[in-house]
């Protein structure tokens, strides 16, 4: 989609920090990082959230979930790590293209909402 941010990031028309990417998934860090680790892992073909996802698009979301242990690997988070995704208004969702945020590299605090 042309207005939007991770699709453009992921074109490379803004800049950001690769940690991985393959043909159906980029990853890179927040730019706002809540923990020593942030990482955004993101489908490439563009969906707006979470509720988005259906039997069309579930190959790239399976595809992520294989792809975050690599990544919690590569970035040494042996000892765990929070993935999150915030679905629309109510979660705080801010950019409108489905992405799992990888936190990890501190003890995480236990209450989520
Ligand atoms: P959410 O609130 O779940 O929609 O998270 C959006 C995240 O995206 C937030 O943690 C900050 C991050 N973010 C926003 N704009 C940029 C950007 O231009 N570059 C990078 N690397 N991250 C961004």
């Amino acid at each position: 989609m042309s207005d939007c941010l991770f699709c453009k990031i992921i074109a490379g028309e803004i800049p950001s920090t690769k940690v991985y990417e393959d043909d159906t998934v980029y990853a890179f860090r927040d730019i706002a990082p809540m923990a020593p680790v942030h990482v955004l892992v993101v489908p490439k073909a563009h969906v707006a959230s979470a509720d988005g996802i259906n039997e069309s698009n579930s190959a790239s979301v399976a595809r992520i979930f294989e792809v975050i242990p690599k990544i919690a690997a590569a970035e040494g988070l042996t000892n765990g790590y929070r993935v999150i995704t915030n679905c629309g208004e109510d979660a705080c969702q801010s950019v409108k293209h489905l992405h799992f945020h990888i936190l990890g590299g501190k003890k995480l605090p236990e209450n989520m909402a």
